[in-house]
């Protein structure tokens, strides 16, 4: 088959409310492109932000008829698993010879249903893409047989295969840096306006791929094979500079789910040390509790080298329900990690879940005092969602408890799933008075507006002026 040009699409998607107003960079598909680029120089790439360019869906399908492209790849989570098919479905309509890619955490954890679910969607490539990819694109132009790449599924002869999983890359070093320079159009418009200002340019970066961990409503462990790689230091601080330097990234999230203080922080620090663009960066990391109250020493260090924000998971106040959850961290880590976290000057951003199966209106409430007693900067309530792919979607599957499969309610602000004692509609209520008590505190409010701390002012800010308490009481 004849392959000269690929297209990226990220499609047009709706920004999650609860976080203001942003536009991120695509970086699953900027990380994919480069890695494309580099092994099959002779083809043609393009990566088309829509929400970057301001795309809809009508103009999405002029641009694919008007640019040509041989195959049109999309990514998505499960909350965007839908804009990802309605991408694949447009390239069809246009011309059906067009082959259609998608990948991602979602799509690799449901690769059966998506294929019978969404006809559009030819090939499904599961877990790691890098390889996988450049592998299936050799493969379909050469013609040779499509059922010996490893990790892809599709359809065959009215069937679905799935080939054997891929094994993952053993130096993520030799990835290069993730290709920036493909979206340069947008890249001042890239912002996360409450986490940084509107005028700060906004960019994602990888230093670590997977966790170690194996908590039973996170995807993220499963997706990556259950082990964590890191980039070597040099290689993240090389990037963070390159980021940087080249492209005026100031404000940079990591992707990381677990930092690991303990094994990097030290070194990262002491690379940092002499950058030049330490004063220059806003670092976001997300950590356990437990690896942050070990390591209050690093996370000062950190801060010397640009870290201002620190999101850790401390999920629940009870101790049974953190059991549950096999999250391996105790309630007396979130209190050590948010008071290390203050006395740094780093903001802290606490996440929290409810709606587990045992979880009544007293449990809700005992957490919300929880939260309010540990006195991060920012609190986000979640209700807890079976993402496919984790072991508490395979228990809710299995015993029914799931009421609400519309994957576009899979953003964690929606009740999918009622518990023991309080319906869907009441774990929704209780999620809204999270929020309500949390951020509907006149007291509280007064002390965010007009706090000396920049960021707190912008936050509650948002959490007043954006109306979050309104939409989640829609919600109910
Ligand atoms: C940065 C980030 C964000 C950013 C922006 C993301 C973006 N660019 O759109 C913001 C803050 C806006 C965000 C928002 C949300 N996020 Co978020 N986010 C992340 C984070 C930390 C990094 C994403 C990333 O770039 N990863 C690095 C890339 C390289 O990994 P990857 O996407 O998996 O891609 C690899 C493979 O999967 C595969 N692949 C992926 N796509 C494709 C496509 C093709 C064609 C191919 C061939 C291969 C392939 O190849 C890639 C390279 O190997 C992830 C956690 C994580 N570590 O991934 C959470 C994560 C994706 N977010 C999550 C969630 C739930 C959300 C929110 C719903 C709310 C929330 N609670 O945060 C909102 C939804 C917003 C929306 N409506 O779209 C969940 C998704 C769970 C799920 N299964 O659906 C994750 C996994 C966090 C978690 N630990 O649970 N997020
Ligand atoms: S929730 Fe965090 S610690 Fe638990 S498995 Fe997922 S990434 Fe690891």
């Amino acid at each position: 088959m004849n392959i000269t040009k690929i297209l990226f699409v990220e499609p047009p998607r709706n920004y999650w409310f609860v976080m203001g107003e942003y536009l991120p960079p695509p970086t699953s598909l900027l990380i994919l492109a480069a890695y494309v680029e580099r092994e099959l120089p002779d083809i043609e790439i393009e990566v088309l932000d829509c929400q970057g360019g301001k795309i809809g869906w009508d103009s999405l399908s002029k641009y694919i008829e008007s640019n040509a492209p041989s195959i049109v790849l999309t990514s998505g989570f499960t909350c965007n698993a839908y804009t990802c098919a309605r991408t694949s479905e447009i390239t069809k309509t246009v011309d059906k010879d067009i082959i259609t890619i998608t990948g991602g955490i979602h799509f690799s954890s449901v690769p059966e249903e998506s294929l019978i679910d969404f006809p559009e969607i030819d090939y499904i490539i599961r877990g790691e893409g890098e390889v996988t990819l450049v592998e299936l694109i050799k493969t379909l132009k050469s013609e040779k047989n499509i059922g010996r790449v490893k990790g892809i599924s599709f359809r065959h002869k009215g069937k679905i295969i799935h080939t054997p999983p891929r094994p993952l890359i053993k130096n993520l070093d030799i990835l290069p840096y993730p290709a920036y320079h493909l979206v340069e159009d947008h890249l001042k418009h890239y912002h996360f306006s409450m986490m940084a200002g509107k005028n700060t340019r906004y960019m994602v970066l990888e230093g670590a791929r997977g966790c170690d961990y194996r908590c039973t409503f996170c995807t993220q462990w499963k997706h990556w094979g259950g082990v964590w790689r890191t980039k070597s230091i040099k290689r993240i601080a090389g990037e963070i500079e390159f980021l940087n330097e080249t492209y005026g990234g100031v404000f940079l999230w990591f992707t990381d789910d677990h930092f690991k203080f303990s094994l990097r922080g030290k070194a990262l620090y002491k690379e940092l040390r002499h950058s030049k663009c330490k004063k220059d960066i806003m670092l976001f990391l997300q950590a356990r509790t437990d690896d942050v109250a070990k390591h209050p020493d690093l996370v000062t260090k950190l801060r010397e080298v640009g870290t201002y924000w620190i999101m850790c998971g401390v999920e629940s106040d009870a101790e049974a329900t953190l059991k549950e959850f096999k999250k391996g961290t105790k309630t007396k880590d979130a209190y050590a990690t948010m008071k290390i976290l203050k006395d740094n000057d780093v903001f802290s951003h606490a996440m929290f879940v409810i709606g587990a199966k045992r979880d009544t209106h007293e449990s809700i409430e005992r957490l919300r005092q929880f939260s309010i007693d540990l006195e991060p900067d920012f609190s986000i309530y979640t209700a807890l969602t079976p993402f496919p792919g984790t072991i508490y979607y395979e228990n809710a599957k299995k015993n029914g408890w799931i009421e609400d499969t519309n994957y576009a309610n899979y953003d964690m602000a929606h009740a999918v799933m009622p518990t023991e004692t309080l319906t869907r509609k009441e774990v929704q209520n209780e999620l809204w008075k999270c929020y309500q008590e949390f951020y509907g505190s006149y007291r509280r409010n007064i002390a965010g507006i007009f706090s000396k701390n920049k960021l707190k002012r912008t936050l509650y800010r948002h959490m007043a002026g954006q109306h979050v308490l309104t939409k989640f009481r829609r919600l109910i």
